[in-house]
């Protein structure tokens, strides 16, 4: 038998405002030195020291888990970001978003999607083909949580990152939760930049394309970044996906095809 797990999360906050935060699922004996890490992570984010650390942890019953394997990873290395953001809007066409719904994704992300203008804490939730935002709260969005990795699948995935020169924390919690979301019912894609602003890189997932990265989503020195998730057209069942994300304990234990950098090549 298994020995039972916790979910452990941890959301910072500074004047208000989400700083970071990190979800593992983790055996009993690892929790005090998680939060631990945790706490340190808080309190030393680049983008300021945290003044609020909320950590939850709960027992997750066996029979919960959903198990699943990560996306393939790619990298296309573009020259900047708005190379970057074409190459990304290419893929999601391909993937079966709109150009609408596309562009209504991107512009939201980069003008700071949260009503105040700045970065949500969570998602956005957008229909894929109207473009139309549909997440009950436009400042916190929708928060992807209790995922994680076993410790075997961890390591396989550190040293083949390490190979290709990808291995941090980004790469690593970004290719879980996007593995989650493509497991989410009803979800055709998802798009991400980082809001720390000396990281540029993002990524596009779906099924078929897996989860795909660029180098430059962004400028240098931006703090707006975001996610949106595209929702299939016909897919009504929106409490059902959002109780998916935001609940459901999923655990990867097999890693996807990791491919070196490539060129990103514009299609003749
Ligand atoms: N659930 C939903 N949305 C989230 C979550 C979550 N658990 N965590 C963050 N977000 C949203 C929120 O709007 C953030 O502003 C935005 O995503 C970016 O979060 O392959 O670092 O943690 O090199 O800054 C992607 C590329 C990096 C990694 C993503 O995201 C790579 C990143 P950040
Ligand atoms: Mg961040």
């Amino acid at each position: 038998m298994r020995c039972p797990l916790y979910s452990i999360r941890m959301q910072a906050s500074r004047n208000g405002h989400h700083l970071s935060g990190a979800e593992r699922i983790t055996a009993e004996f690892e929790l005090e030195k998680l939060a631990a890490d945790m706490v340190q992570r808080a309190l030393g984010h680049m983008r300021g020291r945290a003044e609020t650390i909320q950590l939850s942890i709960e027992a997750i019953p066996e029979a919960h888990i959903d198990y699943g394997t990560l996306p393939d990873l790619h990298t296309y290395l573009v020259d900047d970001y708005p190379q970057g953001r074409q190459a990304a809007a290419t893929l999601l066409c391909q993937a079966g978003v709109s150009p609408v719904a596309i562009a209504k994704a991107m512009d939201a992300i980069a003008a700071g999607a949260a009503p105040n203008g700045q970065s949500m804490r969570g998602a956005m939730l957008i229909d894929g083909l109207s473009g139309r935002r549909l997440e009950p709260d436009q400042a916190r969005g929708i928060r992807v949580s209790r995922m994680d990795l076993t410790d075997s699948a961890r390591r396989e995935l550190v040293l083949g990152l390490r190979s290709l020169g990808l291995d941090n924390a980004h790469v690593r919690e970004a290719l879980v939760l996007a593995g989650k979301v493509l497991m989410a019912p009803g979800i055709v894609a998802e798009l991400c930049w980082s809001d720390d602003p000396d990281y540029t890189a993002g990524y596009v997932a779906s099924a078929q394309l897996g989860y795909v990265r660029f180098p430059h989503l962004k400028p240098l020195g931006e703090e707006r970044g975001g996610r949106v998730f595209f929702l299939a057209p016909e897919h009504p069942q929106r409490p059902e996906l959002i109780d998916y994300l935001q609940h459901r304990p999923v655990l990867f234990d097999r890693i996807g095809r990791l491919h070196p950098p490539q060129p990103w090549m514009v299609a003749p």
